[in-house]
């Protein structure tokens, strides 16, 4: 039987929660190596990009979460077959990568150099990448990003919405994605109603 282990942060949230939703709806069990942040800051440096998720299949490191979510996505039947549907799955998850791009470099300031540079963001471009996954969910007919049916892009919409709405980024308006596209915030409840993803949940509780 083949061995996974998934080492992350020992948050419910973040890069790594879409694959270890995945691979729980797959059924497959996997170790769910979690990490407080000392000690992920004692291990950084060993790891290949000085980051994680790090997913070790059979003890091969893989790293790069979009690449890992869409592996277990396909194993867990949450990733389209057909190409452009999948095109269209890709996508999302590249755009919502961007958002978390845009987001980090704001998490070592404080005081007002934090407020100004968040105030920004919210402004500018998570305005924008907003906007744009809404236009992606019309595309996929209202409901889901890709064919038609749940795939890993709307397990990492869900995550992300859900903290962009959480209140958890200072200076970030937990009413952002309300008032800009009120049809994404549906979508994170219809994800987070879905029985795979509530059945994740269940298991954590
Ligand atoms: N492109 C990588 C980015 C990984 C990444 O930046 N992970 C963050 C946590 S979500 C990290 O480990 N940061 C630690 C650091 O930069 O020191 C991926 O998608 O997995």
């Amino acid at each position: 039987m083949t061995s996974y282990k998934l080492t992350y942060f020992d948050i419910d949230g973040g890069r790594a929660e879409p694959i270890r939703i995945a691979f729980h709806a797959a059924g497959i069990d996997f170790e769910d190596n979690r990490l407080s942040f000392p000690e992920f800051g004692e291990m950084r440096k060993e790891t290949r990009f000085n980051s994680v998720p790090v997913l070790e299949i059979d003890g091969i490191v893989v790293t790069q979460s979009n690449a890992l979510s869409r592996y277990v996505g396909k194993l867990a039947g949450l990733y389209p077959e057909d190409d452009t549907q999948a095109m269209y799955c890709d996508e999302v998850l590249g755009a919502l990568e961007d958002i978390l791009h845009r987001i980090v470099p704001t998490f070592g300031l404080k005081g007002e150099e934090l407020q100004q540079a968040r105030e920004k963001l919210a402004d500018g471009w998570l305005s924008t990448y907003v906007r744009g996954l809404d236009e992606l969910l019309s595309r996929g007919g209202g409901e889901y990003f890709a064919g038609g049916a749940l795939t890993v892009a709307d397990l990492k919409a869900f995550v992300e919405i859900r903290w962009l709405r959480s209140g958890d980024l200072d200076h970030i308006p937990t009413d952002l994605v309300d008032r800009l596209a009120p049809d994404l915030v549906a979508h994170q409840e219809r994800v987070a109603a879905d029985p795979r993803v509530v059945a994740y949940y269940a298991s954590r509780s």
